[in-house]
């Protein structure tokens, strides 16, 4: 019997805080530590293994040790790539550690005019033959599924496993709907496993003989993720073992820190009655040793500056928490003008926003008509929606360890010039 761990976007050197920071690497190297204690054979990583293309070095170190405690164990580690892991436009820290053959990335196709090849790789200790696909940008990657040769992949004999960083619209909860998931009739069928990555949520299904597993991240990247784990959402990993089929998978939980989330919504409240109401609401949590997350929304009658919420996470912090946030951008006063936007997502709610504010662009009515043209074609409609959020990707980028202000700004504004193509400086003659 053969036994494979998957695990998922892991999102390394995410959080800007640093405590969460570690806490999301620690929840990595325990899934590699438990993997080579269970002795499984291989694992897969399906997508989104960094967070920005190029992280912070530290955790980039911490995630190469714990990549070759793997590999000193005799386990191969086969990863595709998610959209946050690289960027079109440069190299990304992904591909240096693939180029130190720290791992092996399974997908690699031919195109020709009409159609995709894509090839399998043969995991020689188990005879397993993956393949897979790796996420792009937003919305990018249907065309290369609709392209897929799926007949050269389904007549394969033997233990087949095929990895995505995609969403599948079949088995997505209906809350989840992410616009840019695929159909199942795009995947090749008869695959005894498909590996999913890029959906932040637990999901396994058996369809025939076949099992989709999302194992979700195993920490989690954003605030939602950490509200939704407070909620009760697990995570982890999965371990599954093989012959020929597969015989057993299981779900491993990760827990490297308990999670309290509360909600305060201020029906109208003055901000007095919001203050009462956050210190009674802090009283009453049990928040020792857990990161607390702490929601105030609603609508509040003066101005939110009057309330210090510094304090209340002080407060927090001082009843023994490992962390506090206070979250306050779903709290309105009469001051806010608000975009509504009906994704619960960040990457839906980013395009969004995106969307709706693009709507009110015009440009500069003085300009020539050739000027207004060019501008229209580049800022409006879906290619500004697109511009945007490359732009806001790249903006993402943190300076690195040792890198000064100059370069760093000299990086940012390159990788955001290549954002438009060779003639995208805007002329008029
Ligand atoms: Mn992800």
């Amino acid at each position: 019997m053969y036994k494979f761990a998957h695990i998922t976007d892991c999102h390394l050197g995410s959080w800007r805080n640093p405590k969460l920071r570690d806490l999301n690497l620690q929840a990595f190297e325990k899934s590699i530590s438990i993997s080579i204690e269970e002795q499984v054979d291989f694992i897969i990583i399906t997508g989104d293994f960094f967070d920005v293309n190029i992280p912070q070095l530290g955790p980039v170190k911490r995630a190469v040790e714990i990549l070759k405690q793997a590999r000193d164990s005799g386990i191969d580690v086969y990863m595709i790539y998610g959209s946050h892991d690289f960027n079109n436009a440069n190299i990304s820290m992904i591909d240096i550690l693939h180029s130190a053959e720290l791992f092996i990335k399974p997908t690699e196709f031919r195109t020709d005019a009409n159609s995709v090849v894509l090839r399998f790789f043969f995991d020689k200790k188990t005879g397993a033959k993956i393949t897979g696909i790796s996420g792009r940008k937003v919305g990018l990657d249907k065309e290369i599924y609709e392209k897929l040769d799926k007949k050269s992949l389904e007549m394969e004999e033997g233990f087949k496993i095929f990895l995505l960083h995609a969403g599948i619209q079949e088995i997505l909860p209906s809350d989840r709907s992410f616009r840019d998931s695929l159909s199942l009739s795009l995947l090749p069928k008869g695959f005894d496993y498909y590996g999913g990555g890029h959906i932040h949520k637990r999901l396994e299904k058996k369809i025939d003989s076949s099992l989709i597993v999302y194992p979700g991240p195993l920490f989690g990247s954003t605030f939602q993720d950490l509200e939704e784990t407070a909620k009760g959402e697990k995570r982890g990993f999965y371990i599954v073992s093989f012959e020929n089929k597969i015989l057993d998978y299981r779900f491993v939980e990760i827990n490297v820190a308990e999670i309290l989330y509360d909600e305060i919504v201020s029906l109208s409240w003055s901000t007095e009655k919001l203050e009462n109401e956050i210190t009674r609401n802090i009283s009453e949590l049990q928040v020792k040793n857990k990161v607390v997350l702490l929601k105030v929304k609603g609508k509040l009658i003066g101005k939110r500056s009057n309330i210090d919420f510094g304090k209340f996470s002080l407060d927090i912090a001082n009843k023994g928490a490992m962390l506090s946030f206070i979250n306050t951008n779903n709290l309105s006063t009469d001051e806010t003008k608000s975009v509504t936007v009906q994704s619960d997502n960040k990457v839906d709610i980013e395009r969004e926003i995106f969307h709706e504010n693009i709507k009110n662009f015009q440009s500069e009515p003085t300009l020539s008509h050739k000027l207004k043209k060019q501008i229209d074609s580049k800022l409006v409609g879906n290619a500004g929606e697109i511009i945007s959020l490359s732009l806001l990707e790249i903006l993402r980028n943190e300076k690195l360890e040792n890198e000064n202000t100059i370069t760093y700004e000299d990086r940012i504004i390159s990788d955001a010039r290549s954002v438009f193509d060779e003639d995208g400086y805007f002329y008029d003659n």
